[in-house]
């Protein structure tokens, strides 16, 4: 018998982050008597006089919105990191570290109607937010402690969104978060040894196989990586080597709105739900340094597995050992493939 992929028990690697996925695909057949349902769809408003997003509304700091026409962009009203904070460090014993961390916080509002999602947003309203995170990014690098620009989004109840309003997040740290500090390191190295971007020749890599591939325009590629560990997640990729957003053309930049359309449409499609994730982007630091093998991605990681409510959980052994998925990455493409490009609300 040989080994195959979509058979037999295996682990793949992750050369982003040089972690590793246990994938076990022979368990799909196994039984669940979990219950399936269908949840209602909830029916909101244009305009909800109870949200903290909604034009003209006031906020819980007491602050009121303005009567904004496309993106709105505030501090965070509760940040998790302050630019204010003094510096210093508590380093009593070897193994007691900690240093404090500067930084600040801003939410954005992609449109003033509290009923979209980008999913049911097309492209030309997507492409101001686009802006609205490039302007953004570019602002914020001014600040002088920041290093990091952290651009994400929590969609839905589920992942702990506070509000259905359409918005993300950007967070702005002194140092590398942990994450980008992983894909830092592993991108430099493939960079310095190769002279090309890991993601550059990935993509490649991709491309050639076909098979887990999601959808393709002019700038971008949506794919499931090989190391998926959540059942639907997928990463967007750029095809030109840029280390920021702010390096996107205008073509790229409609582009890029086309394909969070287009992928965010398909999630929906697939339960016919508003698909809850966390998503965001990686790129380049903002402070002075060597970042040429930095290449910009998109994450997305949606927790949903097998309906609009059955999510899966990484628990017990994926806590205590190693992250693992049932679904192959590529039956997780197929599914997305098979997806209609119109969402299912415009479908009758
Ligand atoms: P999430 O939905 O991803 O939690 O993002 C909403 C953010 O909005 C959250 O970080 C902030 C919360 O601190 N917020 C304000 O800044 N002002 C408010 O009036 C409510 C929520
Ligand atoms: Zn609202």
């Amino acid at each position: 018998m040989n080994f195959s992929l979509s058979d037999h028990p295996h682990r793949r690697f992750n050369p982003l982050t040089r972690e590793w996925v246990l994938v076990s695909p022979h368990r799909t057949q196994r039984p669940w008597q979990g219950q399936i349902e269908t949840p209602p769809q909830d029916v909101r408003p244009h305009y909800d006089p109870n949200c903290y997003l909604c034009p003209g509304n006031m906020r819980a700091n007491g602050e009121r919105n303005p009567q904004y026409a496309a993106t709105f962009v505030f501090d965070n009203d509760f940040p998790a990191l302050l630019p204010t904070t003094p510096p210093g460090e508590y380093h009593p014993h070897p193994l007691l570290q900690a240093h404090s961390e500067r930084g600040t916080a801003r939410v954005v509002c992609y449109s003033p109607r509290h009923d979209l999602t980008l999913a049911e947003m097309d492209a030309a309203m997507i492409r101001p937010v686009v802006d609205t995170w490039v302007e953004q990014y570019a602002d914020l690098a001014r600040i002088p402690v920041i290093g990091y620009v952290q651009v994400f989004e929590n969609r839905g109840a589920m992942m702990g969104a506070s509000s259905p309003h359409p918005h993300g997040q950007i967070w702005c740290s002194e140092r590398l978060p942990q994450q980008v500090a992983l894909e830092d390191v592993s991108q430099r190295e493939y960079h310095a040894n190769e002279g090309r971007s890991l993601l550059s020749d990935y993509l490649d890599a991709e491309l050639e196989q076909g098979e887990r591939i999601v959808y393709q325009n002019g700038a971008f590629v949506v794919l499931v990586p090989f190391w998926a560990v959540w059942p639907f997640e997928t990463m967007i990729l750029s095809r030109r080597h840029v280390t920021e957003m702010a390096a996107f053309d205008d073509a790229e930049r409609d582009a890029l709105a086309d394909a969070l359309r287009n992928v965010t449409v398909r999630y929906d499609n697939i339960f016919r739900v508003s698909f809850p994730y966390s998503m965001g982007f990686h790129q380049r630091p903002v402070v002075d340094g060597d970042w040429a093998h930095w290449h910009w991605h998109a994450h997305f990681y949606p927790p949903l597995l097998r309906s609009a409510t059955v999510r899966k959980f990484l628990v017990g052994y994926e806590m205590l050992g190693t992250p693992q998925r049932d679904i192959t990455p590529e039956q997780a493409a197929a599914r997305l493939r098979d997806q209609s490009e119109t969402h299912f609300s415009m479908l009758s």
